[in-house]
Parts: structure tokens; sequence; C-alpha cells
């Protein structure tokens, strides 16, 4: 009974709109699992470490959600006008505990794709696992404190939030010191990617502060809806953004895959690395001249 969604009935159109959103969640998560399979070859070999790990934290999200949603549907009961709370709880805890995986692979995956390596790479990566497990075991415990005693969620809240503004300063300086020497438009696709991650990211606090800033069924459902965006921005588009980033780059290194990719419809929405002109006089065809 530690989450604050337990104490409350919701009319029909609350309730719905929780287990749906929910739901999309899954299949966004599915969805996401389905592009990352199939476009990781249009990466060289250096990135594609990206891809495989976006499809891990599709895996691992889509099985927490499709939990989520069944919990959801069996925490309450309809009495013919609204759904009361049963027997079993719902309990927000399980997505936590889930980002101790997902938290340290989209972080990861930003590494490879800037393509720093070496002594850097271990330095920021310890910083980003520790700080990550960090900012999310305290943040576990500061939601069990929500129903109770929200001084002490608080406290809790704001020790999560120290950690969680250093990883947007090591996200950040990775992404800005590298954005400078990258080619193309490849730099200002990296720095849209940190302004993506900072506003997904700031989303949670968000849903974790709602039984502070309303604590009604509406905010319990406002929390779910958070909490979702934030699940579809912060993993799928992210992974996405990351992806098509690390095909840029393939290509503009020349590889074949790569650059077939990037002539697609879809690179031409988003300022292709090179237009498809260029990349039909200078370049033999997908599949063609590797080696022979
Ligand atoms: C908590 C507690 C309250 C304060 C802050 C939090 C931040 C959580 C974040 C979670 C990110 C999760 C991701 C999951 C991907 O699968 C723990 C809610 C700052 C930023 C990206």
């Amino acid at each position: 009974m530690e989450n604050m969604e337990n104490l409350f009935s919701y009319t029909s159109v609350q309730f719905d709109v929780v287990r749906h959103i929910l739901t999309l969640g899954v299949g966004a998560q599915v969805a996401g699992l389905v592009y990352f399979l199939t476009t990781a070859n249009e990466s060289s070999p250096r990135y594609r470490l990206s891809s495989t790990l976006s499809a891990v934290v599709m895996v691992s999200a889509a099985l927490i959600l499709l939990n989520q949603q069944i919990n959801w549907s069996q925490a309450f009961t309809w009495d013919g006008e609204r759904w009361n709370p049963s027997t079993t709880t719902f309990s927000n805890g399980y997505r936590y505990v889930n980002w101790s995986i997902d938290v340290p692979m989209l972080l990861t995956q930003l590494l490879v794709v800037l393509g720093i390596t070496g002594r850097q790479f271990r330095r920021t990566f310890i910083g980003f696992v520790v700080a990550g497990l960090l900012m999310i075991y305290t943040g576990y415990v500061g939601q069990f404190y929500e129903t109770t005693d929200i001084a002490t969620m608080h406290i809790w809240g704001a020790v999560s939030t120290v950690f969680m503004i250093y990883i947007c300063y090591l996200v950040g300086t990775s992404i800005f010191r590298a954005a400078q020497t990258m080619p193309g438009d490849t730099g200002s696709h990296a720095r849209a990617i940190f302004w993506l991650l900072i506003l997904s990211w700031t989303l949670y606090p968000i849903a974790y502060a709602m039984p502070w800033l309303s604590p009604t069924a509406d905010g319990m459902v406002i929390r779910q809806i958070c909490f979702t965006v934030a699940d579809i921005t912060s993993k799928v588009i992210y992974g996405v953004m990351l992806s098509q980033l690390a095909t840029k780059l393939s290509a503009i290194e020349g590889y074949q895959p790569g650059l077939a990719a990037t002539t697609s419809a879809a690179y031409k929405t988003i300022e292709p690395a090179y237009d498809g002109e260029t990349t039909r006089r200078t370049q033999p065809a997908y599949g063609d001249g590797v080696s022979r």
C-alpha cells in the first residue's frame, strides 16, 4: 500500500486512461525493438553496440510495463459505478528497480556513438553507473514514504536530484565537447540528443512528486501519463536519434550500408549527412565495391 494510487477510487475514464497509456508504453517498446533490430546493420560495427543496447532496453522496458499494466488492472474492482481498491496493491517500485538496467545501458550507448574510448570512456562510464544507481535507489527509498511522510520523501528526492544533475553534467560535457569536432550536421544532431535527454528525464521527478503536487485521483492519472511519456521519449526516441546519428557518422566514414541508408526518405526529412546526388555520383551501390 506504499504508493498513493491505492488510496483512491477512479471513474471509468480515469481508470481506462491509465491502462490504455500503460499499454501504449508496451507497444512503443516492442515497436522500438523491431526498429533497432532491423536497422542495426546500417551502422558500422564500431557503433553497433548502441542498437544492441537499445534492443536490450526495449525488452526490459516492455516486460516491466506489461507488468505495470496487469498490476493496475488487478488492483481495482468495478462496483458498477467506480473502480475501487482491491486486495492487490499497485506499485511503481518495479519501475525503479528496472531502471537499474536501463539507465546504465542508455548512457553507455551515448558514449559508444560519441566515439569516446579508453580512459575517458572508463571514467565517464563509472560516473554514469555509480551516480545512476544512487539516483535510482535513493528515489526508490523515497517513494516508500509518499503516503506517510512527504517530508522524508522530499529529502530522498532531493538527494536523488543531486545525482541526476551530476549525470546531466557528465552527459552535457561529453556531448558538447565531442560536438565541437563532429562533421557536418552531426554535432547539432548530438546536441539535440542532449536536450531530449534533459526534457525526458525531468518527467521522472515530476511523476515522483505527484503525491505532493496533486494528491488526487487525477494526480495519479497524470503521474502514469508522465511516466509513459518519459518512457517513450527517454528510451525509444532517444535510441532512434542515437542510431540515426550512428548511421550518419558511418556514412561519413564511408561505410556502405550507412551511405545507402542516409539517402533514404527518412534521412531526407532530417537533414541528410549527404544528399542523394552526391552519394550516387561518388559511391557505388549498396552492397557493392566492398572487397573485390
Ligand atoms: C527519481 C526520484 C526523485 C528525484 C529524481 C528521480 C529521477 C529519476 C530519473 C529516472 C530516469 C529513468 C530512465 C529510465 C530508463 O529506462 C528517482 C524519480 C531526480 C531521471 C531514463
